[in-house]
């Protein structure tokens, strides 16, 4: 039976993507329509009825699903902020990245809006994550800055856009995705933020090869009510290196003494700013985790 991968969903209708690059348009069987069935990035098996028309009969497991918004299948996600307008900041930049590591999502960081302030600024920003270990890539859809590299952190994969309304993830897809018109949104210059122009989730095939990109609306969930303390520590990449150090085994790095993230911070090697986010996200996390702890003790009176 073909194989194909759905890539929108409209009213219904399900488009797939097959193997030879076309798309088709299909409905799903009964039993696959029911509510939370079928999203976009499934692999599906399909029998065509018509030369561009078939019909779903299965869905392939699928290695993970994003609720908000539905889509399957991702490989990364490329996390994106602007230089400027709205401005990105750290806390935000890591409660994403904390989120994605606890999901086993791998990251990749695009700083955009690089036209906005100087090279040197540019370089800065993104430079304590480029030691810390990730993939980033300052860009611009105005000058075409970066667009090479991001169409090589693209290839194979299916990475979808992650970020704050208003910093240029339609803009970027644009870039890398030729004849595809996504609706861009100013920024307000009132509030400083962007209008969510996107609402549509949908799968874009790269120019090449065989990535695909997803626009999604900016992300609406943030809360790391999923992480629990013990896991967050492996959340921060840099931390690992040193956790040998610590002289206590589950280390939280808290108030425990002889800890080696702490002797790291104190030393220059870890950046203070991410332990203190590090420890901003541990109370939370502590927090949600005592309010469930309550709430399943007044269930169980
Ligand atoms: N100066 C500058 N402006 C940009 C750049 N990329 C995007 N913009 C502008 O930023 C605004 C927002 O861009 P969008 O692509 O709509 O942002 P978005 O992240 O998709 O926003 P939502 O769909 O609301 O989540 C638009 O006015 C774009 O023209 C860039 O590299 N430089
Ligand atoms: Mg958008
Ligand atoms: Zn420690």
């Amino acid at each position: 039976m073909p194989v194909g991968r759905i890539n929108r969903i409209i009213g219904g209708f399900y488009y797939i993507s097959t193997e030879e690059g076309r798309t088709i348009t299909a409905v799903p069987r009964g039993k696959l329509r029911r509510a939370d069935g079928l999203v976009v990035g499934d692999v599906v098996d399909f029998e065509l009825t018509a030369p561009d028309q078939g019909v779903i009969e299965g869905v392939h497991p699928r290695r993970n699903l994003l609720k908000r918004p539905a889509v399957s299948n991702i490989t990364q996600v490329a996390v994106v902020f602007a230089h400027k307008n709205p401005d990105f900041n750290y806390l935000l930049i890591d409660r994403l990245l904390v989120m994605l590591a606890a999901s086993n999502l791998p990251a990749i960081i695009l700083f955009n809006k690089a036209d906005l302030v100087d090279e040197k600024t540019a370089t800065e920003n993104a430079e304590p994550y480029r030691r810390i270990g990730y993939t980033t890539l300052c860009t611009s859809t105005k000058s075409g800055q970066g667009k090479e590299q991001l169409l090589a952190a693209l290839q194979s994969e299916i990475t979808t856009l992650a970020g704050p309304s208003g910093v240029g993830k339609s803009a970027l897809i644009n870039m890398v995705v030729p004849g595809v018109k996504q609706q861009t949104g100013a920024v307000s210059a009132k509030i400083g933020r962007g209008r969510h122009t996107t609402r549509e989730v949908r799968l874009l095939a790269l120019p090449q090869g065989d990535g695909f990109l997803v626009d999604t609306p900016g992300f609406t969930q943030l809360d790391l009510d999923f992480i629990s303390p013990a896991e967050l520590a492996a959340c921060f990449p840099e931390f690992g290196a040193v956790e040998q150090d610590c002289r206590f085994q589950g280390c939280c790095h808290d108030q425990e003494p002889d800890c080696g993230v702490k002797a790291a911070v104190a030393a220059g090697a870890i950046y203070p700013w991410r332990y203190e986010n590090y420890l901003a996200f541990l109370a939370e996390v502590r927090n949600w985790e005592e309010q469930k702890r309550q709430r399943s003790r007044r269930t169980r009176r």
